[in-house]
């Protein structure tokens, strides 16, 4: 149920969140989804792991905001120069410590901003601790662009899948403008439009959406496999993330239960892993880059 979490800070002027903004990224932090109204404006810095931790008998020696980095001097050095650069009417850094070993196997640093933000930076000398074991997506569709190819045989089910596939998209943050649907008569149909989406490159994943039935189908297990097949393929020769959203019933009633009603909504569970494996995609890439290969070394 819990899907991430999130520290509020403010800082003085517009001036400020922009400059501090300059140095999250130089740090490393992922820009998320801002906001902007009449009221004000948030920006929003991912990290890619975060946990609370609660804490009982010694009062805890670091601020509640604690950055992990690796590369602590490097990172030092950032901020120092950061500070440096602030004009005094900045949200600048009041007070930079030296970075200094502490109880718990760890080289630590604080900044305190003039807003009242205290940071702590820290590396733990073990250089196993927190070393991620795994590449992940994250869920966050936003500034992402899909496609959704929905059959319109058994439509019933299909508008459902792709309602919930709808959902999955606005719920992590895709902009309406950044989804386009192809309707496409029945899911024979699905693998060459997904493959022309696919080859346009305009779009982070594709999603695929239709519903076959035995029960009506007499040529079923061709259908479905050249459905499954070709759209395997157009991801593979693409290199485009493809959902696969096409399901495979025995009865309607058996549809209509992976299509919201007693069995989750399929349309739903495929968009999310279009959502996952943009972001993968992303980050693999990313780490194929030379100029990366040190850091993720
Ligand atoms: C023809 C057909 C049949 C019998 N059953 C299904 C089905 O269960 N699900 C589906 O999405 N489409 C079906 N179709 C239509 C084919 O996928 C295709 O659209 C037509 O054969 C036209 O090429």
């Amino acid at each position: 149920m819990i899907k991430g979490m999130t520290t509020v800070a403010h800082v003085a002027s517009e001036e400020a969140l922009t400059q501090l903004g300059e140095l999250f990224r130089a740090l490393g932090f992922e820009t998320g989804k801002g906001w902007s109204d009449e009221g004000g404006k948030g920006a929003a810095f991912l990290a890619p792991v975060g946990n609370l931790e609660l804490v009982t008998g010694r009062t805890p020696a670091v601020p509640s905001l604690l950055v992990e980095v690796t590369q602590i001097d490097a990172v030092y050095a950032a901020v120092k120069s950061w500070a440096a650069a602030q004009k005094p009417s900045n949200d600048g850094v009041t007070k930079l410590s030296e970075t200094a070993l502490s109880h718990w196997n760890s080289r630590v640093f604080t900044v305190d901003f003039a807003s009242g933000l205290t940071i702590g930076f820290w590396e733990s000398e073990n250089v196993l601790h927190n070393r991620p074991i795994a590449v992940e997506g994250d869920l966050s569709a936003a500034g992402k662009r899909f496609a959704i190819v929905v059959a319109r045989w058994n439509a019933v089910i299909t508008d459902r899948l792709l309602h919930g596939s709808l959902d999955a998209l606005h719920r992590s943050g895709c902009a309406r403008a950044n989804i386009e649907i192809v309707r496409v008569p029945g899911a024979w149909e699905i693998p060459s439009a997904a493959r022309i989406l696919a080859e346009t490159k305009r779009f982070h994943a594709i999603i695929t959406l239709g519903v076959l039935l035995r029960g009506e189908t007499a040529h079923y297990e061709a259908i479905y496999t050249e459905v499954a097949r070709g759209i395997g393929q157009s991801q593979q020769e693409t290199g485009v993330p493809h959902a696969f959203g096409v399901l495979t019933c025995e009865t309607l009633e058996q549809a209509l239960d992976r299509a919201g009603l007693k069995a989750g909504n399929k349309g739903f569970e495929a968009a999310i892993a279009a959502i996952e494996m943009a972001s993968i995609q992303e980050k693999l890439t990313a780490r194929q880059q030379p100029e990366n290969a040190e850091v993720n070394a």
